[in-house]
């Protein structure tokens, strides 16, 4: 299978983020792609691949340019902002308010209020690298969707951070670019008329469900942990189905806390269905590991053995396969689970 890396995803560096009123080394680090890296090459049988630098044209029809502008000149503009006060290091940049209901939608100009208006939530620290590193990914992603357009069975894009809680115009939960998104829309762009995402990481994909939402070309299947006791708590529910030339091609499938393989290996079979049926010509999945049973922000116990499981299924729907990296936190496992899960993929598959 051909993996999609470049070492640019390493460059975003978040220092710390938020528990429970403290602050802890931030979870979302450099070093679980390093580690993945390092156990797929380890195995042998991936052919990597470093994507090249062209900004993939898929990336304009995800994202609204405001926000793609923003992204892009918000280091520089942090920096000025903090100024010579703060003896040289300029710390992680991160939103004071968000312009929730009794506020006004207005876009402030000031790189303060332009980082509360683009923010989704106050864990998602802006880094010096932050562009660089999400703009790999997508490029990445986008050319893992390439070679699968082009008759490769599946493609692994390793990106970090993760992408499905972007949104057009927001970022949040680690992500600033949607990676399965970019991955989609260019296999579309590449001749497929209907596209399936699967995400299955241990939250819910609330940026990839909301670009798509109003589209019949592209279903978004979530299994994940039910918003009503976790992030992202404000979209992910069964009720949510898709609007517009959308209605009926979102599903959401959320569980339970404490969920284990039987549970999950219900949801999965329904998501596989549902892809099958919807008639999908390739699939791009959003695989987070941070379903696994030693995740320090999951509850659910999900094990190695399961992923392959996992991957064996996916791969039983027999359609063409992006897989994009998504969470997944408990790092000195995550290249081992990572490989379970491509290698179940490779076993399940015809080829
Ligand atoms: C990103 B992905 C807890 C912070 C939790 C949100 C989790 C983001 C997960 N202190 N922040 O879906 O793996
Ligand atoms: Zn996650």
């Amino acid at each position: 299978m051909r993996v999609l890396y470049s070492d640019d995803v390493l460059a975003h560096v978040p220092r710390s983020e938020m528990k429970h009123g403290g602050m802890i080394p931030a979870r979302e680090s450099p070093a679980r792609a390093e580690l993945v890296r390092d156990a797929l090459a380890a195995q042998g049988s991936f052919v990597f691949e470093e994507p090249s630098r062209a900004v993939p044209s898929a990336l304009a029809r995800v994202h609204d340019s405001d926000y793609l502008a923003f992204l892009e000149g918000a280091w520089p503009r942090w920096e000025a902002h903090i100024g010579a006060g703060n003896g040289g290091e300029t710390p992680d940049a991160f939103p004071l308010i968000f312009p929730v209901r009794t506020l006004e939608d207005v876009r402030p100009s000031v790189i303060d209020g332009e980082l509360s208006y683009y923010a989704m939530d106050t864990g998602t620290p802006l880094t010096a690298g932050a562009w660089m590193a999400s703009l790999a990914s997508v490029t990445s992603a986008a050319q893992a969707a390439t070679c699968v357009s082009g008759g490769e069975r599946a493609a692994f894009a390793l990106t970090r951070p993760p992408g499905h809680h972007a949104a057009a115009g927001k970022f949040g939960g680690y992500c600033f670019l949607n990676t399965a998104a970019v991955a989609g829309q260019t296999l579309l762009d590449s001749g497929a008329r209907k596209v399936a995402v699967l995400d299955i990481d241990y939250h819910h994909g609330n940026g990839t469900q909301s670009i798509f939402y109003e589209r019949g070309d592209v279903l978004v299947v979530n299994i994940h942990a039910d918003p009503d006791y976790e992030f992202p708590f404000f979209l992910g529910r069964a009720g949510e189905t898709g609007r517009g030339a959308g209605e009926g091609a979102t599903l959401n499938l959320p569980l339970a806390r404490g969920t284990d393989w039987s549970g999950y290996s219900a949801a999965l079979g329904q998501a596989c269905r549902a892809i099958a049926k919807f008639g999908a010509q390739a699939l791009v999945v959003s695989w987070g590991f941070d379903t696994f049973e030693g995740d320090p922000l999951s509850t659910f116990q999900i094990s190695r053995d399961d992923f392959a499981r996992m991957g064996e299924r996916i791969a039983g729907l027999d359609l063409p396969t992006v897989i994009v990296l998504e969470g997944g936190y408990a790092t000195a496992s995550l290249g081992e689970n990572v490989l379970a899960g491509l290698a179940g993929f490779a076993a399940g598959g015809r080829s």
